[in-house]
């Protein structure tokens, strides 16, 4: 598959904007997108580092997978997302390799990227986005 780079990493948080102002007190980064992507029940909140961006993810929902997640192991990690290119025939790779897709075809996601997820039980515990941009 070979991902370019990692494109982002979400982190699950309690409380969005107290988080937003923690990164920004404690490590000088600025937010320069805040977004709700209604059909995955959360607000996102990014900032760069580097080439990577770090993605906060508040629930807006409690039935949602980010409350879910919270509710189980509590703050923290919960997805790594991975840039590559023509994600479909990537999605098809992951699943011809035996992966349990989440999806089966990419949707829009935050800062219009196409992402897929691949399940976290067929990737050593660690919930796997992989994304593209099609606009570059
Ligand atoms: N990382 C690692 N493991 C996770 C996880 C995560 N983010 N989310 C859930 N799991 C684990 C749970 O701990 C649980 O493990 P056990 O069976 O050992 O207890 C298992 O997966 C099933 O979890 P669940 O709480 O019963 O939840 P569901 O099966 O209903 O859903 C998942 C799990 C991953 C399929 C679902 O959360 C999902 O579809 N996630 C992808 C969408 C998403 O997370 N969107 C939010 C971010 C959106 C964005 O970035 O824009």
């Amino acid at each position: 598959m070979k991902p370019s780079h990692i494109e982002h990493i979400g982190i699950a948080v309690s409380n969005l904007e107290s988080a937003i102002e923690f990164y920004e007190r404690v490590f000088g980064l600025k937010c320069y997108n805040i977004e709700e992507v209604a059909e995955q029940k959360v607000r996102t909140a990014f900032f760069k580092v580097g080439e990577t961006k770090i993605e906060l993810l508040g629930s807006t929902d409690p039935d949602g997978p980010v409350s879910k997640f919270i509710e189980k192991k509590g703050e923290g990690i919960h997805h790594i997302a991975f840039a590559v290119k023509n994600i479909e025939e990537q999605l098809k790779h992951a699943e011809k390799q035996g992966v349990n897709l989440i999806d089966t075809k990419p949707r829009k996601g935050a800062e219009c990227l196409d992402i897929a997820f691949l399940h976290p039980k067929s990737t050593s515990g660690v919930l796997i986005e992989i994304c593209e941009d099609k606009r570059k």
